[in-house]
């Protein structure tokens, strides 16, 4: 009987990572046992730190597709957020954003407050990547 009640609970683990991640058209991914190594939030957590006028942590973030990343930006001086269309992102300072990167490729994260001169304040930037 043990044996049934590690089914049923495998069975409904896989039932509910199904429905968090499933809106588009995901093709399922058929990892076999890969649930032991699966962290409880599954999101990949970045924090990004900026002053005037430069995101001082790491500027190129690279995470695999398919991930549920966790953006949160962190100003030390001065006012800026993070904003990318395509990812649907525009997040202020200590309100982080979460979203699938779904898309393989090259996203420029930029600050979408004008926060300085024009010259600074473009200077503000953040490559995400999407790999295979
Ligand atoms: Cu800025």
């Amino acid at each position: 009987m043990k044996k049934l009640g590690v089914l049923l609970l495998a069975g409904s683990l896989t039932l509910g990572l199904a429905a968090c991640g499933g809106e588009e058209k995901e093709t399922k991914t058929s990892e076999p046992a890969a649930s032991e190594s699966t962290s409880t939030s599954g999101a990949e957590e970045f924090t990004i730190t900026a002053t005037n006028w430069e995101f001082t942590s790491d500027k190129e973030l690279t995470v695999k597709k398919g991930t549920n990343v966790k953006i949160n930006l962190v100003n030390e001086e001065g006012l800026h957020t993070i904003s990318n269309e395509d990812l649907g992102i525009d997040l202020k300072a200590d309100s982080p954003s979460e979203f699938t990167a779904d898309t393989a490729g090259e996203y420029e994260l930029i600050c979408s407050t004008v926060c300085g001169a024009t010259e600074d304040h473009e200077a503000m930037k953040l490559t995400l990547k999407v790999v295979e």
